[in-house]
């Protein structure tokens, strides 16, 4: 089963499932195993590894092993640029920014990077990646020189969304930017939704700080909430993912 098949299966069973992210240079590379191992008992179920900037070469190949040693949920690699990617990963968001203003976080980085994917048969999963208000004065929409998906005009990311599941994207991810001061409106949640008629799962991140956050993203229509900065910050980890998980999988089996 491929790690796509495993996540579908688990997301049918649970209705809705949490992604921890981890930034290997905000938790530090030596905390990143005992961070993932933790929230792995706390019910996350898959580890996501990425970062903006910084997170590459023979640290994040070192920091991948360990944490693939540390857990057996998926490990995800969700890359900022080429130099995110690492052959000791289970699979990768492939990710296209649809909303770039710039082709190469378009197709560009995508056609530099396939011959090793392909090479490291590391598990590639086409994703439209798509930057929200107020992603713009985040590192991923900067970086990413993004146009934000407008709250106030939902029927523009319905036709991003829509074109995106036309095209045949597995994912499609909407992401108010790591860090953001507030999450992906309802709103455009729901527009997405509206686009995919579940042909692809919605992934939702950026700014969400409480569980009660997280479980109205699923109840709108998020299939898979992300978090990062909140557990970063949290002195207990395992507290932290712990209510975050349960109050998304709550949420997802209210949905079902
Ligand atoms: C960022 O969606 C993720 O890519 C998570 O964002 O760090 O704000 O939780 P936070």
């Amino acid at each position: 089963m491929s790690v796509y098949e495993e996540i579908l299966a688990e997301l049918d069973r649970k209705g809705a499932l949490h992604f921890t992210l981890i930034d290997p240079d905000e938790v530090g590379y030596e905390n990143a195993a005992k961070f993932s191992a933790e929230s792995e008992r706390a019910g996350t179920d898959a580890i996501l590894i990425g970062g903006t900037v910084g997170v590459q070469g023979e640290l994040l190949d070192e920091t991948v092993k360990m944490i693939k040693e540390s857990v057996s949920i998926p490990v995800i690699l969700f890359p900022g640029d080429i130099s995110g990617i690492s052959p000791f990963a289970d699979a990768i968001l492939y990710l296209s920014l649809l909303n770039s203003r710039n082709p190469y976080y378009i197709s560009g980085v995508q056609a530099l990077s396939a011959p090793i994917i392909k090479r490291w048969k590391v598990e590639p999963i086409p994703t439209a990646y798509l930057i929200t208000e107020p992603g713009g004065e985040t590192a991923a929409g900067w970086v990413g020189d993004a146009r934000p998906l407008p709250v106030r005009k939902p029927s523009i990311t319905y036709a991003y969304v829509l074109s995106a599941v036309t095209v045949g994207y597995k994912f499609v991810y909407l992401e108010a930017g790591s860090g953001a001061a507030y999450p992906v409106d309802d709103r455009l949640i729901l527009a997405a939704q509206k686009a995919l008629e579940g042909r692809a799962p919605l992934i939702v991140g950026g700014g969400i700080r409480t569980p009660q956050t997280a479980a109205q993203k699923v109840k709108v229509g998020a299939d898979i909430v992300v978090t990062g900065t909140v557990l970063e910050k949290s002195k207990d980890v395992f507290s932290a993912v712990s209510a975050f998980a349960s109050a998304i999988h709550d949420a997802g089996k209210e949905r079902r």
